[in-house]
Formats: structure tokens, sequence, C-alpha cells
């Protein structure tokens, strides 16, 4: 199946059972738990989603949008220390992306990671948690903002290493082929990843051995100060999957269905043993590269086009255009977030710090001499 490029696609109404609900059955993330919905034929559809689906889209980007604006806010205040690099503008790559793929399957993600995590499904408490250091968060407060992992979870985890998680990703996928699973890896990394060596030679093996992985370059435009035009002398990032024997596909990343579909058929395509899809989705950081950064290689022009082209505000309008969820509604669900978030930040705060008894705990695996050579001790 080919996938078309930006822009060419349509979000009309789907006119019979949506694309993918029965495949992706009860391991559909987030969807599945909604229930209800996929086979109404009178309901409003768009992209093979119902109302339902299409409003957790919406209600995941918003929690993305304002868990970031929060974790900017702490940063400022210095509550949160350290490096946090924020995934504000670019909702709709991992929301999208993360619906078109099943709970069984793998994501790997970057050190602009909490949107992948909280596509995923991720619990906004134990984030924020992890991101203070504490106890309660998702690896007892030894990750932090780069390092967030949820194995059980399928999330392989984030990483600070430009590129590192791209051989991860890869490798997960050879493990898929090897072990006879239909299970597919989704790979985030971003445009400045791209021109890493783990990238090419990730891609090259991933080609040759038609590994069940989809790569979903986000290109935002920038790596850190540098912009992609200066660091690369071609304009799209899916161009370089040509290379490797496979296809590329170019996306706009502000609209959700859109990226959507195109992973989906990628998704499929790799599950059906067709080996593997390089998605590049356009896109921007609202933020600076990190808290520190002044922004000053961007104009206040192009800024405003981007913000102009908010995710989240094309995803209500188009919602409430087709009669599907109103304005204000939208408005509502956006308070509801807001709380959500606002719970998130009070567990992470009255939640403990690990004792310094624990401190050289998990640094090393801890294997005892059993009947058949080394163990790990649980
Ligand atoms: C191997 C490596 N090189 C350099 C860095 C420093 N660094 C951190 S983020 C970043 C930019 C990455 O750009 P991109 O992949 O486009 O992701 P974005 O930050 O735009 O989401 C760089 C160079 C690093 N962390 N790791
Ligand atoms: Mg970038």
């Amino acid at each position: 199946m080919r996938v078309r490029a930006a822009g060419k696609g349509k979000t009309g109404d789907a006119p019979s059972r949506p694309r993918g609900a029965g495949r992706q059955g009860k391991a559909d993330i987030g969807y599945a738990r909604l229930g209800g919905g996929y086979f109404d034929m009178g309901e409003k559809m768009l992209e093979g989603l119902g109302r339902e689906q299409l409003v957790h889209m919406l209600r995941l980007m918003m929690r993305i949008r304002h868990f970031e604006d929060r974790v900017f806010e702490l940063l400022g205040r210095n509550v949160l220390t350290g490096a946090s690099h924020v995934y504000a503008g670019s909702e709709a790559v991992a929301v999208g992306a993360c619906s078109a793929v099943t709970g069984k399957d793998y994501i790997t993600s970057t050190h602009r990671g909490h949107g992948h995590c909280i596509a995923r499904g991720g619990d906004l408490k134990l984030m924020m948690a992890e991101l203070c250091g504490k106890k309660t968060g998702y690896c007892r407060g030894r990750g932090g903002s780069m390092h967030i992992a949820d194995v059980a979870a399928g999330n392989l985890g984030a990483t600070g290493v430009v590129g590192g998680h791209i051989p991860v990703a890869t490798g997960a996928a050879v493990a898929c082929k090897i072990k006879g699973e239909s299970r597919i890896v989704l790979c985030f990394f971003g445009d400045g990843a791209s021109n890493n060596g783990s990238f090419h030679e990730s891609l090259n093996l991933a080609g040759a051995w038609k590994l069940p992985v989809v790569y979903v370059c986000e290109n935002n435009m920038y790596g850190m100060s540098v912009p992609w035009a200066k660091a690369a002398a071609i304009k799209d990032v899916a161009k370089r999957a040509e290379a490797y024997g496979f296809e590329g596909i170019v996306v706009d990343g502000q609209l959700p269905l859109e990226v959507r579909r195109a992973v989906l058929a990628a998704a499929e395509k790799a599950r059906g043993g067709g080996g593997p899809t390089l998605v590049e989705a356009k896109t921007y950081r609202y933020r600076g590269h990190s808290r520190s950064d002044a922004r000053k290689y961007r104009t206040k022009e192009e800024e405003e086009y981007w913000r102009g082209r908010c995710p989240i505000l094309l995803f209500r309008k188009l919602l409430d255009e087709k009669g599907i969820f109103s304005q204000a509604e939208s408005d509502r669900l956006n308070e509801e977030v807001v709380r959500e978030v606002d719970e998130a930040e009070k567990f992470a705060m009255e939640s403990p710090y690990p004792d310094r008894t624990e401190l050289f705990e998990d640094v090393y695996a801890n294997w005892i001499e059993g009947e058949k050579g080394l163990v790990r001790k649980s």
C-alpha cells in the first residue's frame, strides 16, 4: 500500500468500518479502553475513527501541551533542575503515530521524549515524579527527563545520546523478526539525529534484513541552533530511505490524522513482512532547544507562522467543523486536562526522594552463581 505525500490526503468522513479497528483490537493504545463507537455506522468518523477515539487523540495532545508548559514553568522556578527538552508544537506526531500501532508494539524515544511517553498512554504522575527525581517515578527517579522507560508497556525508553536509540529500535526489530512475532517497532528521532552514523547503519541493516520497524523522523527544522537547511544538502530526510532500499514518506506533522494514516500503512507493511518505512513529519518546536536557549537563530515571523499551525488548534477546529466535538466541549476538556497536570505536579511534589542507601541499586545487575552458571538475582 502506498501512502500519499503531505497535503494530498483528505480527512473526509469514512463511510464504512474503520480501517484497522478489527486488526488493532484490544491492544490498541487507549482506544480499546474507551469501548464502543467502532462499529456504529451512524456515527461521524474521520480516518476510521469515531468520536471517542478522536476526542481521545485531542485529549492526549492537550496532555502533552499542558504537561510541557508546566515542566517549563517548574524549570523557570528552579523547582525542576537539570535539562528538559519540551515537545510543545509537535504533539500531532507522537499522538498520530502512536494511535497507529498496538499496545504490543514497541516504541523508542529521544531526549525530547515526554510527548512520546504521554501519547503511548503514560501516566502523568509517574512522569512528573521521574522528572523531579522522586522514588515514585517511572524509573524510581534514576532516569529523569531524558531517560523515561516503561519496558513492561513496550516503551523501551528514551536517551540523551542523540541517535543512540536508533540501533536499539533496530535491534528490537531484529528480535521481533527472529522470534516470529507480529510486533513492530516505532522509532522516533529528530532531523539532527538523521545525520548521525547510528541512523545510517541502522537503516541500512533494516533495509537489508526487511525489519519490522517504522522510523518516524520529527523534522522540526533545527538540531539545537543549526537549521536543517545548513546541516544537509537535501530538503527531505525521507529521501534517505531510498539509499537503503525502502520507502520514505513526507507528512504534515501538524495534522495527527495525516501522521496516523502514514504510520498505519507503514506498520501494516512492516507487520506483513514488507520491511521498514521512513516517515518524515514536518513540524516545529515552540520553545527553545532547552530552557537556556534564547532562540536567536530564528525569526519572530517564522515562530508566528508555526504558532498559527498549532496542531491542537487545527484539530479542535476540524472536529468542530465536522460536527464531532464543539469548541465549547474542547474548552471543557482542556480544563480537565489542566486538572490532571495539577494532580501530577502535586503527586510529584509530595513524593519522597530515593533514600541514600539505595544509591548503588540498579547500577549493576546482581548476579549469583546458580546451578547452570550465573543467574540474575530477582
Ligand atoms: C551523540 C550526541 N551528540 C550531540 C548531542 C548534543 N545534542 C543534544 S540535542 C541535540 C540536537 C538534536 O537535534 P534533533 O535530532 O533534530 O532533535 P531536536 O532537539 O530538534 O528534537 C544535540 C546536538 C548529544 N546529546 N548526543
Ligand atoms: Mg530537530
